[in-house]
């Protein structure tokens, strides 16, 4: 028993191999001779998981211990990827780990490709939840990640005949071997029902929710493990469970199917995560969603926040809760709820708290991604919410109108209520009027909210909005998925980088050593070696080495514009068959991203894309100095290959619209030259890697604004005098990509020109395809690219995540880093 203790904790070579032959046999059940690749992840898995533990349990006993201030990050998504490779990385033991497998006649990186992607969100707001897991870790931040255990991730992408086909993606179907289930951890969550009027004690006017249904949300608990692994967080996701009793009714009735059957819907509601990045309006399941894990999670802090406490008047000096995106502000008014009907605190009381308490990150300033629940739907699925809505309304707007002197317009925008044709919740002025502080996620970003949306909120609370630009984490980022970049820059500054990312910095001395740009160059080579590899198994689709990587990857979206983008290829492709004894700098375009399954224009785009790339690849007079790739399920797990390889980041989108992105610093922390618009944090990076290093192009938001408020823009003008944007939509148009279907780019056609090319595509095209010109005039002088890419590497130390993180902390939710206390 003593040896089997130690044996779990153990961190050297022999003690990782015992572990692993004891897992495989006793846990996962195998012999060594039967055992899969699938097995021996699972063991590899369980016995890191059990080095873990020790410091998990001494992490949390700190918080309780010293009633530390918590930070509560509510959201629907977290990207996390794989977790093996980074619970190596942070606990400092890959080498290790390696090296017992290699004891056993086992390859490391082939276990780690057994694992599945954790694909629990869509983007980039997914995303940047785990990369802010891993911040908060990193920084001994006391933070919990609140969110839903979907049975099924983001679906998986294959293209079939070109055309993007969804899979149910089975991340669980295998068993998680990183999750601790907490069945006893349950919360009821209501939904439906009536409110009933009653008087309390004192004869108070006071409100019960009655004759409502019942689900049970149970806890998972994941270990977030921080760099150098002294603090592990946790991430606590929740699972639908029917409730018992409900079922015992149709079991006594003889009601035996109807009863199963009821509890299969029940638990419906964590099965799937819903696969759009901007809303698709009022889904009753995705409200009923955002209630179940918002309620879940209040529940689960007000109880940890009472074992220290005995009224709730210090609940904003305890706990900070973040709402990402307004997806969890339905939790204004439920703890609006929880501390009115269930705790007796008085309206106004519970209102400062609240407000104390939240605050709210916006992400996207486009009208149709703003959520807004019909308020038909809220007052059936959530009676109470909706009273407490009014209620919170009216009060607002009665302290407004005395300073509104009759602007009713200005009234009416600031309502809850959006009274105009059916009326709606509006999500994002709810959730910024029950927080104190409100942030965009880049400086632009941000200083639109002030002018757009919430113009008028801006005006009523001129210090609530801030911004937080946002950052990613170098462990995962830079350390994990690029190891020789890695290793070079660790033997010229040391390691002190992982953890602070800021000393990248010193290696801007270095763009001028001819010895470090060879050597850079050579890990990019390597990098790109990799992908190419990745790419021929993938597509099918041969790639040279040398060619200048130029890649797109990110959700597709017409904003995003890579449309754009690949009607730039198009022209090159007609100038490189017009002039074929000329040098061309070889190209390689390489895409990757999901549309939203009912995003038909998307979809559209992804067919053009793998029907130009046919056509392309397959022509011999373009002499292979041209090939174009459109990736596969595009998800973390690929992302960690490509972003690596890249020479060159394309960030494109209609300037004024991208709230911020973050595979552009991942680019350009891999030392990716970037071609873009002045949009979201892409007017920081060239504040950060200097103008010269970067490829602007393209109209500012200004005079994205300006163009479309004077209407004055007439795409078939600006096409009729750019022949080679002429040239390229008629072989589009004539289906010279689709001989089997001419008319099937009619949509794409529509909208750039009779549709009025709402994303200024043609505006800035020529300007476009100027920039793709500097940049491969560029890419010819090898030396002069690496050190731009050298210095992009260096002056991206900003963008870490660990800096947004400490920003959030010390300016929104004061909290404090804890560290954690290991008994003797
Ligand atoms: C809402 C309601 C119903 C169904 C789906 C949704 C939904 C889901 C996901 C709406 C939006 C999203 C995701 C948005 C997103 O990823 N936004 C991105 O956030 C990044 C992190 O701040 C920014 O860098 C990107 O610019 C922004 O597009």
């Amino acid at each position: 028993y003593k040896s089997r203790e130690i044996e779990r904790r153990s961190l050297d070579v022999d003690g990782l191999k015992r572990s692993f032959l004891e897992w495989l046999v006793y846990s996962v059940g195998k012999d060594a001779r039967a055992a899969t690749r699938r097995d021996w992840f699972h063991t590899v898995a369980l016995a890191v998981r059990d080095r873990l533990v020790d410091r998990w349990m001494d992490t949390t006993r700190t918080y309780y211990q010293q009633d530390a201030k918590r930070v509560y990050y509510l959201s629907l998504e977290f990207l996390i990827g794989r977790l093996l490779t980074n619970s190596l990385a942070n606990l400092g033991i890959t080498d290790q780990c390696r090296q017992a497998l290699d004891r056993i006649g086992l390859n490391l990186d082939d276990v780690v490709e057994a694992e599945p992607d954790a694909a629990l969100g869509n983007g980039g707001l997914g995303r940047l939840a785990a990369c802010f897991l891993d911040s908060m870790a990193s920084e001994a931040l006391p933070g919990y990640g609140y969110g839903i255990r979907y049975e099924f991730g983001l679906f998986e992408q294959r293209f079939e005949h070109g055309w993007q086909v969804e899979y149910p993606e089975q991340w669980l179907q295998f068993g998680n071997p990183w999750e601790f289930p907490r069945p006893e951890v349950l919360y009821p969550v209501q939904f439906y029902g009536r409110v009933e009027e009653f008087r309390d004690s004192v004869g108070e006017r006071a409100y019960r929710w009655v004759d409502a249904e019942r689900v049970l949300a149970m806890a998972y608990d994941t270990p977030v493990v921080g760099y150098g692994g002294d603090t592990i967080n946790t991430l606590r996701l929740w699972s639908a469970r029917a409730t018992r009793d409900f079922n015992f009714g149709h079991f006594n009735d003889g009601a035996y199917m109807k009863a199963v059957e009821q509890k299969v819907l029940t638990e419906n509601l964590s099965r799937v995560l819903y696969p759009n990045d901007a809303t698709e309006g009022g889904k009753e399941l995705r409200l009923k969603q955002e209630y179940f894990f918002t309620s879940a999670s209040l529940q689960d802090i007000l109880r940890r926040y009472l074992q220290h406490h005995s009224n709730f008047d210090s609940l904003p000096d305890k706990a900070a809760i973040q709402l990402n995106d307004t997806h969890p502000a339905i939790g204004i008014a439920e703890l609006m709820r929880l501390l009115v009907d269930q705790h007796g605190v008085t309206w106004d009381k519970a209102w400062d708290i609240t407000r104390a308490t939240f605050s709210y990150t916006n992400h996207t300033l486009l009208p149709e991604a703003l959520e807004a629940w019909p308020v038909r739907m809220m007052e059936r699925v959530l009676p109470r919410h909706m009273q407490i809505i009014y209620e919170i309304n009216a009060k607002f707007l009665n302290r407004s109108k005395a300073r509104a002197a009759g602007d009713n317009a200005r009234l009416s925008r600031l309502s809850l209520i959006d009274e105009r044709g059916d009326r709606r919740v509006r999500m994002g002025n709810l959730a910024f009027l029950g927080s104190h502080k409100v942030n965009g996620v880049s400086a632009l970003h941000t200083e639109l909210m002030k002018q757009t949306v919430f113009a008028d909120f801006h005006a009523e609370f001129p210090e609530r909005i801030n911004n937080k630009t946002n950052g990613i984490t170098p462990r995962r980022w830079l350390h994990q998925a690029n190891p020789p970049l890695a290793a070079l820059i660790t033997s010229r500054i040391g390691n002190g980088w992982i953890k602070d990312l800021s000393q990248i910095k010193a290696l801007a001395e270095k763009a001028d050593d001819l010895v470090f740009r060879e050597e850079f160059r050579r890990a990019k080579r390597k990098n790109k070696k990799r992908l190419a590899a990745y790419i021929a198994r993938q597509t099918g689709v041969d790639v040279q080495v040398d060619s200048l990587f130029d890649v797109q990857v990110k959700r597709m979206h017409e904003y995003k514009r890579q449309l754009l983008n690949i009607l730039q290829a198009i022209a090159l492709y007609n100038e490189m068959r017009d002039n074929p004894t000329v040098s061309w700098v070889p190209v390689t375009k390489i895409f990757a991203g999901k549309a939203a399954p009912s995003y038909h224009m998307a979809k559209l785009i992804i067919k053009l894309i793998n029907d130009v790339a046919k056509v392309v690849n397959h022509d011999p007079s373009v002499h292979d100095n041209l090939k174009i790739v459109l990736l596969p399920n595009y998800n973390v797990t690929a992302a960690e290959i490509i972003m690596p390889a890249a020479d060159l980041s394309e960030q494109i989108s209609t300037a004024g619209m991208e709230a911020s992105g973050t595979g552009n610093m991942k680019l350009a922390l891999n030392g990716a030259l970037t071609i873009g618009t002045l949009d979201g944090a892409n007017v920081e990076i060239r504040e950060h890697v200097g103008e010269d290093n970067i490829f602007i192009f393209g109209l500012t938001a200004e005079e994205v604004n300006d163009l479309r408020a004077s209407g004055g823009f007439n795409p078939r003008d600006v096409i009729a005098s750019n022949p080679s944007l002429k040239r390229a939509l008629d072989m589009i148009s004539t289906g010279v990509f689709s001989p089997d279907d001419p008319h099937r780019y009619h949509p794409i056609l529509q909208a750039l020109t009779d549709g009025g090319d709402h994303f200024l595509v043609t505006a800035d095209f020529s300007d476009y395809c100027q920039a793709q010109q500097a940049a491969m005039d560029l890419y010819r002088d090898q030396e002069e690219w690496t050190r731009k890419a050298i210095l992009n590497t260096a002056n991206m130390g900003w963008f870490s995540s660990d800096r947004t993180i400490m920003e959030y902390a010390t300016e929104i939710w004061d909290v404090h880093p804890v560290k954690p206390e290991h008994p003797a």
